[in-house]
């Protein structure tokens, strides 16, 4: 492989847009033929990780197998894109700490009210509601995360503008 493994980690909040700038990274990236793995809520928690809530130790293992299945990538030479909503500071330097200087932090960042106007699959009117519980951003907490190595305002740009500039910030780092 002409790769460097990294785990490019995107956090922030459900609706923030995460899984679309990720998604374009990925395809990106196999445009010009990167070897990339995408792992995210979706198809972690609908298998290997679906024994997990959202409470807060749940969702501290949940980041700790992601991390963990991630650095399995990485020490193969594979481009690990993780996207997960990552709420605490805790969560952040788990992962940190498990990957060491292959993780490459990207804080996906939009207003919640924004995302919660967005609202693409329904699930904060229903937290609103109440019929879903420990939602981030409305009933379990949301830290910032200012100091990320990468910081995407994807309220003031497009998704495809956001995904450019991160595949051009992370692509030195993956040349070898
Ligand atoms: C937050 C929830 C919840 C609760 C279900 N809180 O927008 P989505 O739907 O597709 O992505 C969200 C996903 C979050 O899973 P993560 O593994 O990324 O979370 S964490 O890093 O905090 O462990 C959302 C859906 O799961 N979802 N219930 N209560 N998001």
């Amino acid at each position: 492989l002409k790769q460097e493994g990294v785990v490019i980690w995107l956090l922030g909040l459900s609706g923030a847009g995460k899984s679309t700038i990720a998604t374009i990274v990925e395809q990106k990236l196999r445009a010009n033929g990167y070897l990339s793995v995408l792992l995210d809520g979706d198809n972690l928690r609908s298998g290997i990780n679906r024994d997990l809530s959202f409470n807060p130790a749940d969702r501290y293992e949940n980041i700790r197998r992601v991390a963990e299945i991630a650095k399995i990538l990485v020490s193969n030479n594979i481009i690990a894109i993780c996207s997960f909503i990552t709420p605490l500071r805790e969560h952040r330097e788990l992962a940190k700490k498990i990957l060491n200087h292959r993780y490459f932090e990207v804080f996906v960042d939009c207003p919640l009210d924004i995302c919660e106007q967005r609202d693409v699959k329904g699930l904060y009117k229903k937290a609103r509601n109440e019929s879903i519980s420990n939602f981030t951003g409305i009933s379990s907490e949301f830290e910032r995360a200012d100091d990320a190595n990468l910081v995407l305002p994807t309220s003031m740009q497009t998704q495809e503008q956001s995904a450019e500039l991160l595949y051009n910030t992370v692509l030195p780092r993956i040349r070898s």
